[in-house]
């Protein structure tokens, strides 16, 4: 596959569900492959593990995850300074701004590139972490080439204040700093990192599924405007064509009409487990335990005469239904205003009843959904 076909690929894969998408970017050779492969406990050979060389050998964007988090994926993009990838073409060629999170790998001294890197996540507003990689050369080099080597931590003091003064201007914190080896992630601040990225994954997870229920709630309130519109045509109708005789209510309803479109205003607000964000990404379990609890959460809408009756005796109008039957007891007419009211009344009220519950509903599945994240 060609790699622009691959990257466009890369494309639509970017937008899922409110995955942390983190693009590890750096000069070529600066130990992206190697962080990818470091923090998915993977060691080069290994299957699986991302291809790491002395040479340039990262031409193909991939993507990888790690085990004990599927909600952050880590992108190994090729590295800036190549023949292939220079700095112009380098935002287009990877889809640079696509990404959600970067971190920008550095190693030996700060480049040029780098600091590019860092100022255009700056101008576009990306946040990025910076981290230098093979700290373990730099300690085990200061005692063959010094006379007086410099104690451990001071060496690594200097490397943070060396990015720290040469970054802050791109908005870089001490913080976002990262002093690494990927061959010895047990030490320095290997998994201060990795806990940050897993706490930022969450986060963002958060955040995807909060915005994604409030738009869920904004369009179920818009389908209940839109439907009250519906409702009052299909009440004159219901009034006005084929209308039979219901006594208990003192109307004259076309009960075909108004039980189809009690069918059509439950199909309106139907929430399945698969229109739920992300779910194809649950587990079976998860799945069983979210359509239960569509399941138990959802009314049962009675779809019969009866239920008609019943609802329209539930609202405000009881009273007036009651004078109603009296009346037309002694006159035997019915209005068809009054009968296009009671339609009116019953569709209204069982618009309502799911309206009600489809906003129950989607609290709920967000509850359940913020619950499995943990
Ligand atoms: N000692 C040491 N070597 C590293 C580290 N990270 C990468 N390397 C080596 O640096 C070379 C380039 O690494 P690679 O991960 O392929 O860099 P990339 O081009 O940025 O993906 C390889 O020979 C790696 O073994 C590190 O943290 N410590
Ligand atoms: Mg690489």
């Amino acid at each position: 596959m060609a790699s622009n076909e691959k990257q466009i690929k890369a494309r639509g894969i970017l937008s899922k569900h409110g995955c942390l998408n983190v693009a590890v970017t750096g000069k070529s050779g600066a130990g992206k492959s190697s962080f990818i492969n470091a923090i998915r406990d993977l060691k080069l050979g290994q299957q699986g593990a991302a291809n790491t060389d002395v040479k340039e050998c990262t031409k193909d964007i991939q993507s990888y995850q790690i085990q004990e988090n599927s909600h952050i994926v880590f992108w190994d993009l090729p590295g800036l300074g190549t023949e292939t990838f220079k700095q112009e073409n380098y935002t287009d060629q990877v889809n640079l701004l696509e990404y959600d999170f970067f971190l920008i790998i550095g190693s030996e001294r700060l480049t040029e590139n780098d600091i590019w890197l860092a100022k255009t996540m700056q101008n576009h507003k990306k946040k990025f972490y910076f981290v230098r990689a093979k700290v373990h050369i730099d300690i085990i080099t200061e005692v063959w080439s010094r006379l007086n080597p410099r104690s451990k931590d001071q060496i690594l003091t200097t490397i943070k204040n060396d990015c720290y003064v040469n970054l802050r201007q791109h908005g870089v914190s001490e913080d976002d700093i990262y002093l690494i080896d990927n061959f010895t992630p047990e030490q320095y601040d290997f998994n201060r990192l990795r806990t940050k990225l897993l706490e930022d994954a969450l986060q963002f997870k958060k955040t995807y599924l909060t915005s994604e229920y409030v738009q869920k709630e904004i369009i179920i309130r818009h389908r209940k405007k839109v439907l009250l519109e519906r409702i009052k045509k299909v009440a004159m109708e219901t009034a006005a064509t084929s209308s039979k005789p219901v006594p208990e209510l003192g109307a004259s309803l076309n009960i075909a009409v108004l039980l189809r479109e009690t069918k059509y205003l439950t199909e309106q607000f139907e929430l399945t487990v698969e229109s739920v964000a992300g779910s194809e990404d649950l587990n079976s379990l998860h799945s069983a335990e979210l359509q239960e609890l569509i399941e138990r959460n959802s009314v049962d809408i009675v779809c019969s005469e009866k239920g008609i009756i019943d609802v329209c005796k539930d609202t405000e109008l009881c009273e007036i239904i009651d004078l109603q039957c009296a009346m037309q007891q002694r006159t035997s007419e019915v209005s068809d205003s009054w009968s296009c009211r009671i339609a009116s009344k019953y569709l209204k009220g069982t618009l309502d009843i799911i309206y009600e519950n489809a906003v129950k509903v989607n609290k709920e599945i967000f509850r359940f959904q913020c619950k499995i994240l943990y």
